[in-house]
């Protein structure tokens, strides 16, 4: 899946306008940072992918996990009849799994790039040609107009993957009391969030020893020279992810390995040794921090699961 959230303007030369203000403004900072959805182009699209299937690599196996055997639960809480709205285009496994439990009346795919959201909804609809499927183009960061179709229905938000963790809390809970508002009032959301656990299979998930998620976060750099005319020499940059436990989160940077300089859209930048460009925020949480954000969100957790090594939440929630 593809996790790119804003409409996409380009200028004359073609050249992403909102990547380039949010590079030249993060390069600018003491502590330099770019937001992580510039991640997710093509390469970095398929290198996420593949990432999800690494050993170190818990989350998604965790979470298709909870999904396939507490299938009955699901089935039992959510009720038939119900339009389930999922933000950001359906990765192949987790939907169907969840689809496949309950009953659904209708599938409504929100994502910002239409072609990964035709992909997925033509898939979706392959597998259960029975489900009417209502794709919608849209950036799930605003509120959105629900097809007319669904309107009466009760709705489900669907948000696995621990997403919500990439935002920091202000950016969470407008996110949250947006779903809830796009929803309506009576709706549920089930969410994956993932857990605290120990830094060392963190560290080990987010650097792992075949060094995906460091062609991963390295490929941000490359995009920023293929795109933005930039000279960042790529082979003076180190992947790192670290356990900030202050903000119970991994963070990824790109750390400079000798002093280096560099141009990007025609501005100049440096880097000392040693030097970061953070790249990534992945939040992790307990029990009471998952409910504590999801009630500044205005939604009510009422059920919660974990995989059987109790590394993974999914948390269902009412508006
Ligand atoms: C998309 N997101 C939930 C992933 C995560 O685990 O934070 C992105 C990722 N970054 C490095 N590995 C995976």
């Amino acid at each position: 899946a593809r996790k790119g959230l804003t409409l996409v303007n380009l200028d004359s030369d073609g050249v992403d306008t909102a990547f380039r203000a949010d590079v030249l403004q993060g390069l600018s900072e003491p502590q330099k940072a770019i937001p992580a959805r510039w991640f997710y182009d093509d390469i970095g699209s398929d290198l996420f992918e593949q990432i999800t299937g690494l050993p170190e690599y818990y989350p998604t196996r965790a979470e298709t996990e909870i999904l396939t055997e507490r299938c009955d639960e699901f089935g039992g809480l959510i009720g038939p009849g119900t339009a389930v709205v999922e933000f950001g285009s359906g990765s192949s496994v987790k939907t169907p799994l969840l689809l496949g439990c309950i009953d659904p009346a209708a599938y409504v795919p929100l994502d910002i790039a239409g072609d990964f959201l035709r992909a997925s909804a033509d898939a979706l609809a392959a597998q259960f040609p029975n489900l009417p499927v209502f794709p919608v183009e849209a950036d799930f960061m605003r509120q959105v107009q629900l097809p007319a179709d669904v309107t009466a229905m009760p709705k489900l938000g669907f948000f696995p993957g621990s997403t919500i963790g990439n935002m920091v809390a202000r950016t969470a809970v407008d996110l949250l009391r947006t779903m809830r508002a796009t929803l309506g009032e009576g709706s549920q959301l089930l969410i994956g969030m993932d857990l605290i656990k120990d830094p060392k299979v963190l560290t080990a998930a987010y650097d792992d020893s075949q060094g995906v998620t460091a062609r991963f976060n390295l490929n941000l750099a490359a995009r920023i020279n293929r795109e933005l005319g930039g000279t960042i020499p790529i082979e003076d940059l180190r992947h790192v992810a670290r356990w900030n436990d202050e903000f119970a989160r991994i963070e990824m940077h790109l750390e400079a390995t000798r002093t280096i300089e560099f141009v990007v859209s025609a501005r100049r930048f440096a880097m000392t040794e040693g030097e970061t460009i953070h790249t990534e925020n992945s939040h992790k949480f307990s029990r009471r921090s998952s409910n504590t954000l999801l009630l500044a969100g205005g939604w009510t957790p009422r059920h919660w699961w974990l995989d059987r090594q109790e590394r993974f939440s999914l948390v269902l929630a009412d508006a």
